[in-house]
């Protein structure tokens, strides 16, 4: 055994080459003289996979081992409908920190180690921020020595594709299992069976209690798909178990025996729907039946899966909240509240009252949004039909709820309506989030302002009731990701000047505001940053055909298109110099690159118009030559985890400009100011702390607080009184009236105009002014360089904070309890 161990372990060039042709000959059966790039590529993932392998095997069975012997051992379940987790290959090479050995091999078998990383499909198993968030804490878990698994689904088609044509989003399907994924384990003996509608009925156990089961007329097999999660330069390496949909096969036979060969085929093919595609958010989910399918079925194998492991430790069930802390990212897996209570009273025979001490003690709930439309809302004639049981058990779950909001607030019936599980106003919903807040002993925000208004607005009644379960965590992301990984120049310059350590502990970057004034290293800082913005133009020359100048003011909006997001106030920036060097062709103006990506919900309409406005106006500037010697417009198409990492680090400008108060928190906002660039923003989200962390005076806010939004709105917003009192924006929307930016076409962009003139849901008009003015002071700034560069370095140096590790550390001491457990490799 140990030399099969070794031969696959050994980290140096020589076996690491080995290991690629061995893959290359005998799992891929290809010679190496004919292998494409592409199974090159698979061969050293293969090559790298086998070299984590035995660091994961003995992590599971040294989180095992503790818990047979009652060591404290405790494992984070964390529980996400998305896990966004990048491609794979370079994440590996740099926590094991082989990148030279391997870059070494690969070059002996004639290949290039970047040309093959470029290969890797991206996992697009989320949709943004909150799919991000959850691979980057599973990073910090693993990095931090936590024991932890990541619970989700293992969608055959992720993200959409987006693909631009005429200005427009087009979608296409994702099909990143096409070439294989080799970074995956199936485990097929690791199976579980998830019923769907049917009924319930009450039957006489063996000691004459009448008790409830479920008879479910349909069941679809969970079959475990592994991904390891190695944690940086140490033993540990967790597991991402990914749920993926099968037919049951003793149903197909049932189906075979009675000869109806039609009716089971068509019982498999519509098992395996279950997981065929994820879900875009933005969208309403009303009527969904297939998304609360998907979320019950990962959170039922999950739960079924923990509830194992249990057993197989000889643990008892009361032992479960000791042995498990789950986490709900936001609601989509808020069903497992209910689940789990039918597990234990109908499967595990428990008393009500064990059964809801076990559910509350497991279970802690994080929301990410305070939009209206995000939060979720099943109509009850849907949940009936689909989970029969389970409403049986909610309804339980919200009388002993409800009893105990009377005892609180006798007679307050409207306090109970807006405590309800159930929102009884119009057709009858259940809604997830309450359900959410009952069954989970914490509930976090994340950050600080949305942690406040959640306890101020929409969960106020349950902030009022259980103050204790509210806490705040505020997002953070991997450095090893988004630094190392991203800016590898970068880390080579923060290693060289303040020593490795920054890399776990971010806190140390502090050490580099001591170097913010030394003129040498600003030169070194500034020459990062332009071979970065090199990187990134060669890009967009490359895919794109437009050519940026490096030096140039990069400012940069990358994320999901949303018009909360504001997208079109950085449009009404642009047309606003377009209009002034319209009228002025002398002016001075430093030279501007703006940059965009983000994708669109396939059917929010709005979102997709502001896609093609931003194409209306880059075509118009990139191709007018009084303009383009100034500015120029550039949408990237497609983003995703890989072009972030070129992008991020290649940022003079970042833009968080959301309207105040829409905005849970930003990632995107500590990944641009970890690697330098300085933001302009609203007092939103994480926004607000990046600002105090970094100081003021290296910030550029602007715009309404969310309190004077909440008094526009009372007073009544009038967003044409803008238009008619500034005769800039009347300008630039005369122009857009008119087609001047859409080959003459009037209609193209009005939805989106009216829209803003008539309504303006999310302020943008309101805030055009004081946009405008901070980026004129943005613009001064940027002649000095010298000062935006120290500006940069100690933007840098004091955003160590928002590292996942921080935040992870948080959640493990003060909501999950979960200590670290360093791994021992056998010698
Ligand atoms: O917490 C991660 C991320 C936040 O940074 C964003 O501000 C927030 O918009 C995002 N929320 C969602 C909501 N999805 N749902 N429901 O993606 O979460």
């Amino acid at each position: 055994l140990l030399t099969v161990v070794q031969s696959r372990t050994s980290l140096s060039a020589h076996s690491i080459k080995q290991g690629i042709l061995e893959h290359l000959i005998y799992s891929l059966g290809r010679s190496p003289h004919e292998a494409p790039k592409q199974a090159y590529y698979k061969a050293l993932a293969f090559a790298i996979r086998d070299r984590l392998q035995h660091r994961w095997i003995n992590t599971v069975q040294n989180y095992l081992k503790g818990v047979r012997l009652k060591k404290d051992v405790k494992v984070v379940c964390y529980f996400s409908a998305e896990f966004m987790i990048g491609p794979q290959l370079e994440n590996s090479l740099i926590n094991l920190g082989i990148e030279p050995e391997v870059r070494k091999a690969v070059a002996d078998l004639g290949k290039d180690l970047d040309e093959l990383i470029a290969l890797e499909a991206e996992p697009g198993l989320g949709n943004g921020g909150l799919g991000r968030l959850a691979a980057c804490y599973l990073d910090s878990l693993a990095t931090l020595e936590r024991p932890a698994i990541g619970y989700g689904i293992r969608y055959e088609f992720g993200i959409f594709d987006q693909h631009i044509r005429d200005g427009w989003q087009v979608e296409m399907t994702d099909k990143w299992l096409r070439g294989g994924n080799p970074w995956e384990i199936a485990k097929p003996e690791v199976a579980y069976y998830v019923g769907f509608g049917g009924h319930s009925e009450s039957y006489r156990d063996n000691r004459g209690d009448i008790r409830m089961r479920w008879i479910p007329d349909r069941m679809v097999k969970g079959v475990a798909f592994d991904t390891p999660v190695p944690g940086y330069r140490v033993n540990t390496c967790n597991t991402l178990r990914l749920w993926s949909a099968e037919a049951c096969e003793s149903f197909d036979f049932q189906a075979f025996n009675t000869g109806d060969y039609y009716q089971a085929v068509e019982e498999k093919v519509i098992s395996e729907t279950l997981t065929k595609v994820l879900y875009p958010n933005d969208e309403p989910e009303a009527g969904k039946k297939l998304r609360l399918s998907q979320q019950y079925f990962f959170v039922s194998c999950s739960l079924q899966d923990m509830l194992h492991l249990l057993d197989i430790t000889g643990q008892a069930i009361t032992e479960f909240p000791d042995r498990f802390a789950a986490q709900l990212n936001d609601t989509h897996p808020a069903i497992a509240v209910a689940e789990l209570m039918r597990l234990l009273i109908d499967e595990r025979l428990l008393s009500w009252d064990d059964a809801w001490q076990i559910t509350c003690r497991t279970f802690s709930y994080t929301n990410h949004t305070l939009m209206p439309e995000a939060l979720e809302a099943w109509s009850l004639a849907l949940f009936q039909d689909l989970l029969p049981r389970h409403l049986e058990i909610i309804y339980e779950i919200n009388r002993h709820f409800l009893d105990e909001v009377r005892q609180r607030y006798p007679g307050d019936d409207e306090r109970i309506a807006k405590l309800s599980l159930f929102d009884e106003t119009n057709l009858r919903h259940l809604r997830m989030a309450h359900l959410a807040c009952v069954g989970s002993h914490s509930i976090n925000g994340v950050a600080e302002l949305h942690t406040e208004l959640l306890q101020t607005s929409i969960l106020k009644e349950f902030y009022e009731l259980w103050p204790v379960r509210f806490n705040n965590k505020t997002n953070g992301v991997s450095p090893r990701r988004f630094m190392v990984l991203a800016n590898p120049d970068l880390t080579e310059l923060i290693t060289e000047t303040i020593g490795p350590q920054w890399i776990t502990r971010t806190d140390q970057l502090q050490k580099l505001e001591a170097y913010a004034e030394d003129p040498n290293f600003r030169q070194r800082w500034l020459a990062v940053k332009h071979d970065n913005k090199v990187r990134l133009a060669g890009y967009i020359q490359k895919q794109i055909g437009i050519s940026l100048d490096p030096s140039w003011l990069f400012d940069i909006q990358i994320k999901r298109i949303h018009e909360y997001k504001r997208q079109h106030l950085n449009l009404l920036y642009i047309l606003t110099l377009y209009c002034r060097l319209k009228r002025n062709p002398t002016l001075k103006l430093p030279p501007q690159a703006f940059i965009f990506a983000g994708k669109a919900a396939p059917n929010y309409a709005m979102a997709k118009s502001i896609i093609k406005f931003i194409h209306a106006v880059a075509e118009t500037i990139n191709h007018d030559p009084e303009i383009n010697c100034l500015l120029r417009v550039v949408f990237i198409p497609n983003f995703n985890v890989q072009k972030s990492q070129i992008i991020y680090p290649a940022a003079d400008l970042s833009e968080q400009i959301s309207l105040a108060g829409t905005e849970a928190s930003g990632t995107g906002n500590m990944k641009f100011a970890l690697n330098g660039a300085l933001t302009i923003g609203t007092l939103d989200g994480a926004n607000i702390e990046i600002r105090e962390r970094v100081g003021a005076e290296n910030f550029f806010d602007f715009g309404h607080q969310a309190f004077e939004v909440q008094r526009l709105k009372r007073e009544g917003y009038s967003p044409s009184s803008y238009i008619e009192n500034d005769q800039q924006l009347a300008e630039i929307f005369h122009l857009l009236d008119t087609g001047h930016f859409t080959h003459g076409d009037r209609e193209i962009l009005l939805p989106l105009l009216d829209n803003i003139r008539s309504i303006d849901p999310y302020m943008v008009l309101a805030d055009y002014a004081d946009y405008i003015s901070c980026h004129e002071r943005i613009c001064s700034l940027w002649q000095d360089q010298d000062k935006w560069t120290s500006m940069s370095i100690l933007n840098t140096a004091r955003s160590g904070c928002f590292s996942s590790d921080r935040a992870i550390r948080e959640y493990c001491d003060q909501i999950w309890k979960v200590g670290p457990v360093p791994i021992k490799l056998p010698p």
